[in-house]
């Protein structure tokens, strides 16, 4: 099959790299006129790439670039013409899978088998997704002729590059606007394969314009006077300065921050169903995940037999080469994101709690960290507050649902939670009180086009995914249009 793995020195020939790569403004690679910089594998700090970086000249060009192409073509085409090219990017995803699975491993060093059966294949999903929306829109229950926003600022993390491009870009483009998308500046190599994608599905110059750089370039673009729509995935931290810095402008914003959810597992729970998603909840993708089921709460009469199953289960995991197919926890995506982990790490070891790393061998170089929980930890320990964004559970406890409601609210964010238990009315019960957009029962870390994501609280605002998703790009249909369809 096309997601069919091949052995790194094969895989690497298919990928076609480049040593440089420009900005894609307009249909055309040019170069930027910032400091170009390097982009490492995280795996083995070996230099993969020059990645241009755009100044805020090159943002004002990508920015007209769009303006141009929304108000000369975007706009004016038809959903389904718009659904076609849609179709023709999701199809030639596919037809480059393992190409982009590979750029992305080598680049983010995310396992192999995490982006040739998740990442890549949730991309083609959620462009074949949004292709079904275009030419239904004015059908859609989104109110009478629902009217795309104009230019979309997308500012992107490193942690699924590909698929946050996908996220973005697919719902801005079938309501009808134009982009300009930065991808982070540790995780610039797929997005450049996916600009190639997007001369070869012969999208009209300026739809899509990808600008890489730091902070600096993505400020330049989320800021810039002619964008209409600002769509940022990151640290809260930066998602409060844009929030700061839109108001008072007439930009739509979406935010998806950070998050510390609960994972919620009762004493009925499906324990060995209940093991593997408290694993794929948190050391999926090395914990580099916004919905991460970070904290494990567990009812106290099973917390020894949970917390015995977990270490078993983590000692089975293979840490290393993230294009070996047969890895399950592959690199940390930088050094300064190692750091972070490391200090939350031996903030919690201070505060009290007990660690527990599992017995792995850590290559010589690169960026690793084994998987690791904490138990005794206390609800104020900064490691069952703190987002730690790595490979670390903190493990607590309850005794009443009650008490696992209350503990699991008790935190600044709310992007998501799970509840493991075999009583149906209880998943109702819980999840209904709890602070979170996304709630799964009995699995967790699923994903699916349709489906709304997003957070409250510090986690941000906005959906991001199914008609929830869209309606962040069309603007509410005005009184006189819905008035006059409801006339005609
Ligand atoms: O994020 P930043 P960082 C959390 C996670 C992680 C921490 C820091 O806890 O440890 O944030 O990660 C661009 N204006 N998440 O430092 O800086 C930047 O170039 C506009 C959770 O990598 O927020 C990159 O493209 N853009 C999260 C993007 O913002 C700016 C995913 C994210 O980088 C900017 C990532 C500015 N002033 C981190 N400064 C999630 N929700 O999944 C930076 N950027």
């Amino acid at each position: 099959s096309f997601l069919e793995y091949a052995p790194a020195p094969e895989s690497q020939a298919i990928l076609h790299l480049k040593s440089d790569y420009g900005l894609f403004i307009d249909g055309e690679f040019v170069e930027g006129r910032g400091t170009p910089f390097q982009t490492i594998s995280p795996a083995t700090e070996k230099h993969i790439a020059t990645i241009a970086h755009a100044s805020d000249a090159d943002v004002d060009l990508a920015v007209a670039a769009a303006r141009r192409a929304y108000d000369t073509t975007w706009s004016r085409m038809s959903g389904s013409d718009r659904g076609k090219y849609l179709f023709r990017i999701a199809r030639l995803v596919q037809e480059r899978a393992r190409e982009l699975a590979v750029a992305e491993t080598l680049d983010n060093g995310k396992p192999i088998k995490e982006s040739r059966d998740v990442d890549v294949p949730l991309v083609a999903a959620w462009f074949f997704y949004y292709a079904g929306w275009a030419d239904k829109l004015d059908h859609a229950g989104l109110g009478a002729n629902p009217a795309s926003l104009g230019v979309a600022a997308q500012v992107i993390p490193w942690n699924f590059p590909l698929l946050m491009l996908a996220w973005k870009i697919a719902p801005a483009l079938a309501a009808g606007n134009t982009v300009v998308i930065k991808p982070a500046e540790t995780t610039s190599l797929s997005a450049m394969i996916f600009a190639e994608i997007l001369q070869q599905a012969d999208l009209p110059p300026g739809v899509v314009n990808i600008i890489t750089g730091a902070g600096d370039t993505g400020s330049a673009l989320v800021n810039h006077g002619d964008v209409n729509k600002v769509a940022f995935t990151g640290s809260t931290a930066v998602g409060r300065m844009i929030a700061r810095s839109t108001a008072g402008t007439d930009k739509k914003l979406t935010l998806e921050l950070g998050g510390k959810a609960a994972n919620i597992v009762f004493d009925d729970a499906p324990i060995d169903q209940a093991i593997e998603g408290i694993v794929n909840g948190i050391f999926f993708n090395q914990g580099h995940v916004c919905c991460a089921g970070s904290r494990l709460l567990v009812q106290e009469n099973i917390h020894d037999e949970v917390v015995d199953r977990l270490k078993a289960r983590l000692s089975t995991l293979r840490l290393g080469d993230p294009l070996d197919k047969n890895t399950d926890i592959g690199a940390i995506n930088s050094r300064e994101q190692l750091e972070r982990i490391r200090e939350l790490s031996d903030i919690g070891e201070s505060e009290g709690a007990e660690r527990w790393t599992a017995d792995c061998a850590i290559p010589e170089n690169g960026f690793w960290f084994a998987p690791t929980i904490f138990t005794n930890v206390a609800t104020s320990n900064r490691i069952a507050r703190d987002e730690v964004f790595g490979p670390v559970l903190s493990v607590l406890t309850f005794r009443t649902p009650a008490e696992a409601i209350a503990k699991a609210n008790n935190t600044p964010y709310g992007l998501s939670a799970g509840i493991w238990t075999d009583k149906g009315s209880r998943i109702l019960a819980v999840a209904d009180k709890l602070r979170a957009g996304v709630i799964w029962a009995n699995t967790f870390n699923r994903f699916d086009p349709s489906s709304p994501f997003g957070g409250y609280k510090e986690s941000g605002y906005g959906r991001e995914g199914g008609r929830h998703g869209l309606a962040a790009y069309l603007k509410p249909a005005s009184s006189s249009t819905a008035a006059a369809a409801k006339a005609a």
